[in-house]
């Protein structure tokens, strides 16, 4: 069960091996789905399950909560529409391992079994986290939490070895905002590469689970967060990591609405040879507003052949993590909302897919700005720019955020310098194009960030190895 150290050549070589077959399966059966009729209203199917399973293969899935497994509505509502689940809490690292090596999975094997003995699916969720981390792990570092996380991964995965359809190898490894930086926390501080480490591990232990990478405000494709998530995926994916899919969270809300490019984002990940799930969907609201984005959630992912299931975040409303916000299909007392039936319609109806895009997007477009533009471009006077960089840095590499901030008269342009050191080098940059990975670099801005308002700032950032303490950063503006 030892973590792999090399590409896995099954993901380098076109050769189909376990995992690669059962992908190629999955993307047949839901072309072939994708040619039939649909079914018209007189045979619709009546449930949600049914209906996603009509589309290609597809699950239409809920979070689950052990503890309340026990309650006949919920499980009536559970057991008639869905046919795929996730342990909302009951897998997640402080469950499954409260004490250093001592494994416990009573309350998730209640919802496993409950899954499998009826022939669903299930999402393990998930194996490796910053948070719901038990005490003992919370307290580590280094190479020691580094061990102890593969460990759980190790362990974890063997257990549930030919029961999990897809697991949340990794879960939100990735700051919010601009900048598209990796999110600081205890794992990330072990290194860089230990999200990769933490899918050979999951690849070691289980090599038929589908393996994922799951995010949320990962669902606009003009976000930072998505376009670094997308280029982590890229990255995988050319040099042989084992990564089989991306979960898109999709907890919408007005503070981070549905995205009317959510299709884009699906597709431009499948693009890159993923499987896609919405793994925690629900959606603020109520009414036909609330309706209206269910049915376009579910339309975006049947476009998509690669967007192989849907989850929502609980059963009735009042499960909901978010419950004041009524972001689910049913009410408290599991009637069916406007929201299911748009949901179940727009299953049925279902929507043709089309073929993914051939070539990943180019550009590197940044967060929509929370201000809009000014109104007249800034023209370049005699205020020039200023730099400064922080620095997330781990023992052999750093992720560094550069600030960009315009003098008294803005920026139609700017280029940023800064002398790495010696032992140094950038591995990938964002929001601004590189010239040099060593020694003296240098950063200009690209096409949508050029132009900075008088005192206004813009960043960029980028990956390196070695050690990045110590730049100092000049700009001049163009
Ligand atoms: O729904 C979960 C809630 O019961 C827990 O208290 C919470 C604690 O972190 O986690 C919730 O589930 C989260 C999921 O595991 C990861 N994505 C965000 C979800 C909502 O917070």
């Amino acid at each position: 069960m030892s973590n792999k150290t090399v590409p896995d050549p099954r993901r380098l070589m076109a050769r189909p091996g376990p995992r690669a077959a059962l992908v190629s399966l999955a993307v047949g059966v839901l072309a072939a789905g994708a040619a039939l009729t649909f079914a018209s209203s007189a045979n619709a199917a009546t449930t949600l399950g049914a209906s996603a399973a009509e589309r290609g293969g597809r699950y239409f899935g809920a979070a689950v909560a052990a503890n309340k497994l026990s309650d006949s509505v919920y499980t009536t509502v559970l057991n008639r529409e869905f046919n795929q689940i996730t342990p909302e809490n009951e897998m997640k690292i402080d469950a499954t391992e409260p004490q250093q090596n001592q494994f416990t999975f009573t309350n998730a094997d209640r919802i496993v079994n409950h899954a499998t003995s009826r022939g669903w699916k299930v999402r393990g969720h998930t194996l490796a986290w910053h948070s719901q981390q038990p005490g003992w792990m919370q307290n580590m570092s280094g190479s020691a939490l580094r061990s102890a996380m593969l460990n759980h991964v190790t362990r974890v995965a063997t257990y549930y070895r030919g029961k999990i359809d897809s697991w949340d190898v990794v879960n939100e490894a990735f700051a919010d905002g601009n900048g598209g930086a990796r999110r600081d926390s205890n794992l990330q501080r072990t290194g860089n590469d230990w999200i990769e480490a933490a899918f050979r591990a999951a690849d070691a232990a289980d090599p038929t689970a589908k393996l994922c990478y799951n995010d949320y405000n990962t669902d606009n494709w003009t976000w930072d967060k998505t376009q670094a998530v997308y280029r982590m995926v890229q990255d995988f994916k050319s040099r042989g990591v084992p990564i089989d899919c991306v979960g898109l969270q999709s907890h919408f809300n007005s503070g981070s609405p549905y995205p009317s490019n959510y299709r884009t984002t699906l597709s431009s990940f499948a693009a890159l040879g993923v499987d896609v799930q919405i793994t925690e969907l629900d959606i603020e609201g109520s009414g036909t507003t609330q309706a209206n984005t269910y049915r376009n959630v579910v339309n975006d992912c049947l476009a998509v052949a690669r967007c192989t299931g849907i989850t929502v975040w609980g059963v009735r409303d009042c499960d909901s993590w978010r419950s004041g916000g009524t972001p689910l299909l049913f009410d408290c007392n599991g009637n069916k909302k406007a929201a299911y039936d748009a949901t179940l319609s727009a299953l049925n109806n279902g929507v043709t897919p089309t073929n993914p895009p051939t070539t990943p997007p180019t550009g590197n477009p940044t967060n929509p700005p929370t201000t809009g533009p000014p109104t007249n471009p800034p023209t370049q006077g005699p205020g020039g720019c200023s730099a400064t960089v922080s620095l997330n840095s781990w023992n052999g590499g750093f992720v560094a955020t550069v600030r960009v901030t315009a003098g008294s008269s803005g920026t139609n342009g700017w280029s940023v310098g800064m002398t790495l050191p010696s032992g140094a080098s950038v591995t990938n940059a964002w929001s601004a194009n590189r010239s040099g990975n060593s020694g003296a670099v240098t950063f200009t801005n690209v096409s949508y960030n050029g132009r900075i308002a008088a005192g206004q700032s813009t960043e960029f950032g980028f990956q390196g190895t070695g050690s990045g303490s110590g730049m100092s950063p000049t700009c001049s503006a163009s």
